[in-house]
């Protein structure tokens, strides 16, 4: 998978650099390529903002700019091109799960209060959100949904990890987990996962899984009867 960025702060994506992710990229499991938006800027100071057209708090990335980056990465679009917005449709497993499987990806990092919306209309496929709040950047943002994508590259996770059994694999939270010692602080791990009877550690688990998703994320449970 090819994974281009488009960003007015590239330095901002060292943190993909590290653990797993940056082992990943060390061994070419995928490919990750910077594209700093300022370099295709026309203007002589380099300028990739200005005032809103009806006026407004802040300023927006100018459409040029990020027009020229855009198609000069990916001239015959064969890249799925993402816009990191809040008014994006919220990043799911189930969605990270399919961008997985795309060949290539491209992320359009917004900045300031927004970009100029003719660049969205004549050159993203899709606005992506990772929740309901406000960043200064969409580098962030970016970067959690690379990072989440990555999990599902061959060869990303070890083979002591795994995407089989995690929080929304299922569409349910993960259940708990623990680790040695058996007791600590005082507090000892649930009998059953000594046990040894791996059919009580899963039905253990699963009524955990049920209980925590009620409990934390009702909006998970879709009326299915789980
Ligand atoms: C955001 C989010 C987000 C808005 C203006 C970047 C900022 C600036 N991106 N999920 N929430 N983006 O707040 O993805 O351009």
């Amino acid at each position: 998978m090819k994974i281009d960025v488009a960003t007015l702060f590239p330095e901002a994506f060292d943190g993909l650099k590290v653990g797993v992710v940056g082992k990943a990229l060390a061994k070419g499991l995928f490919e990750l390529r910077l594209h700093n938006i300022r370099d295709y800027s026309a203007d002589k100071h380099r300028r990739c903002d200005d005032y809103p057209f009806g006026g407004g708090a802040g300023m927006l990335m100018t459409p040029q700019p990020l027009h020229d980056c855009i198609n000069a990465i990916d001239p015959a679009h064969r890249a799925r091109r993402i816009y990191l917005s809040p008014k994006g449709k919220t990043l799911t497993q189930r969605r990270v799960v399919e961008l997985a499987g795309e060949e290539a990806l491209l992320f359009v990092c917004g900045a300031y209060e927004g970009v100029d919306q003719r660049v969205i209309d004549l050159d993203i496929d899709e606005e992506m959100s990772i929740g309901d709040y406000v960043l200064t950047g969409g580098e962030i943002a970016a970067m959690a949904a690379i990072n989440a994508i990555s999990r599902y590259i061959p060869g990303v996770l070890g083979s002591e990890q795994s995407t089989d059994e995690e929080s929304f694999s299922d569409g349910l939270l993960e259940y708990p987990q623990y680790t040695r010692p058996a007791v600590f602080n005082g507090v000892a791990v649930p009998d059953v996962l000594l046990s040894g009877n791996h059919a009580e550690v899963d039905k253990w688990r699963r009524a955990r899984q049920l209980e925590l998703t009620r409990k934390l994320r009702p909006d998970l449970l879709k009326g299915e009867d789980k």
